[in-house]
């Protein structure tokens, strides 16, 4: 008996695949204000795919991971196989899970769907089930040192047509907060203050900018800053809080409960991201909307929290959740238990992560949020974005594909410079503290 040999890959449509095998798959490393890790992929027939693979502050090693191992293993592959794709990276490596390889395996998965859309002629939402809304909300971030300049940032933001807005503050006693805009990186609009707390260019120093934390200035601070904002703005305004992983559960569950007044869009990432079950002793205390995920990677970090409906909203990016076909699968799981989306989608995310966050959201069923801050004019000339902000609200475009173009000229006049994410210390005593 003659032995059959199974096919290597899950390749069936054998006759197409000579023109749609990936060619060649290229790092772009590149830094116009802020670093980004961008994956380029072309098919023997020249259609070329953008992933975005950026991890703020560690942008190398993912750079590394890709070139090292996994752009080898990619040329010759039908580019149309997404999915297999992804469980030959995924399961392949044997190493699970983790922000380094899940962006590496995000920005071969995002580039695969831009080169699957743009053969197919179409903006990539069409493949992901089409269009479900007009456009995706999205929030913008006011922020200020005191009460006065942030509700002049609150202004400035809806002058700019946002309809939903982050708030963050300095807090009395401490010199300087994460998430805040420091008074340099101010940039004097029609009412006076800064749009963004990250102003490019990201912090460049030879170690992490120091922070410092007080848990319980914070705490007495918090209400009276949301207090004041709604008697500016009235009860209609969706308001969002980040308290950027920095409470011991009994502490969220304190601030979710004095919050409750002033109705918030959401409360998010009240507590560090690895245990999640001390969510569990926050819901019970507040109805206030909680949102957890921008560090997560997998679906696996979500299991508890959907099942036990801890959370109203997903931060996970395309970036860093594996890709669209894994935010998707994500994004599904969590509609059974009526949680929507809330992608994170600070400046660190490339406009090809962006965009990627874009076409899903327009398609899916459970949308909920998108955060936008504008990228750079200089970011935005390398990766010429086609997606639009109008009156509140993110359109992906029309361009077949994900609608970016990456331009090389411009990238290389930005070489790479390393960058740090600060660190948070806790003003007492100086330990180190959660951020
Ligand atoms: C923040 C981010 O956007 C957010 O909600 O938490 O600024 C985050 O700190 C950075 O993206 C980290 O890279
Ligand atoms: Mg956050």
């Amino acid at each position: 008996m003659t032995a059959t040999h199974p096919p290597k890959r899950a390749e069936t449509e054998q006759s197409d695949i000579a023109s749609t095998r990936i060619d060649s798959a290229e790092v772009l490393v590149t830094s116009p204000g802020r670093n980004f890790v961008t994956l380029r992929l072309r098919t023997r027939d020249g259609v070329i795919g953008l992933g975005d693979a950026t991890v703020n502050g560690r942008e190398l090693a993912v750079a590394s991971y890709l070139r090292d191992y996994v752009a080898p293993l990619l040329v010759g592959r039908d580019a149309h196989a997404v999915e297999d794709t992804w469980q030959y990276l995924y399961r392949g490596a044997y190493w699970r899970r983790g922000p380094i390889t899940m962006a590496a395996i995000a920005a071969v998965d995002t580039a695969l769907w831009d080169i699957k859309a743009k053969m197919a002629g179409m903006p990539l939402y069409q493949l992901l089930g089409g269009r479900s809304r007009r456009g995706c909300l999205a929030y913008g971030h006011a922020s200020g040192n005191d009460l006065d300049e942030l509700l002049d940032s609150v202004r400035a933001h809806l002058d700019e047509g946002y309809r939903a807005i982050r708030i963050q503050t300095g807090v009395p006693g401490l010199e300087s907060v994460y998430g805040v805009a420091s008074s340099s990186n101010a940039h004097v609009g029609r009412h006076g203050t800064t749009s963004r707390y990250d102003h490019e260019p990201a912090r460049r120093s030879s170690a992490p900018v120091e922070e410092s934390w007080d848990t319980r200035a914070y705490l007495r601070h918090a209400p009276k800053v949301f207090d004041a904002v709604r008697a500016e703005f009235g009860p209609e305004l969706p308001l969002l809080h980040d308290a950027h992983h920095r409470l011991t559960p009994i502490q969220a569950a304190r601030l979710g409960k004095e919050l409750e007044p002033y109705d918030l869009f959401w409360l998010e990432d009240v507590t560090p991201a690895e245990n999640t079950s001390v969510l569990r002793r926050v819901r019970e205390h507040t109805t206030t909307p909680l949102a957890i995920g921008e560090v997560f990677n997998t679906i696996w970090d979500y299991r508890e929290l959907f099942e036990e409906q801890l959370i109203d909203y997903v931060r996970s990016p395309v970036t860093h959740a594996g890709g669209i076909t894994a935010l998707r699968r994500i994004l599904d799981y969590a509609a059974i238990y009526q949680i929507k989306s809330g992608v994170h989608g600070p400046t660190d995310v490339s406009p090809v992560g962006l965009a990627a966050a874009l076409h899903l959201g327009i398609a899916i069923p459970n949308f909920g949020i998108q955060e936008y801050m504008k990228h750079s004019t200089e970011t935005v000339e390398v990766f010429q974005p086609t997606y639009s902000f109008v009156d509140g609200l993110l359109d992906p475009g029309a361009e077949p594909g994900l609608g970016i173009s990456y331009d090389d000229d411009v990238a290389a006049a930005h070489p790479y410079s390393r960058a740090y994410l600060p660190v948070n210390r806790l003003q007492l005593d100086g330990s180190m503290h959660d951020w």
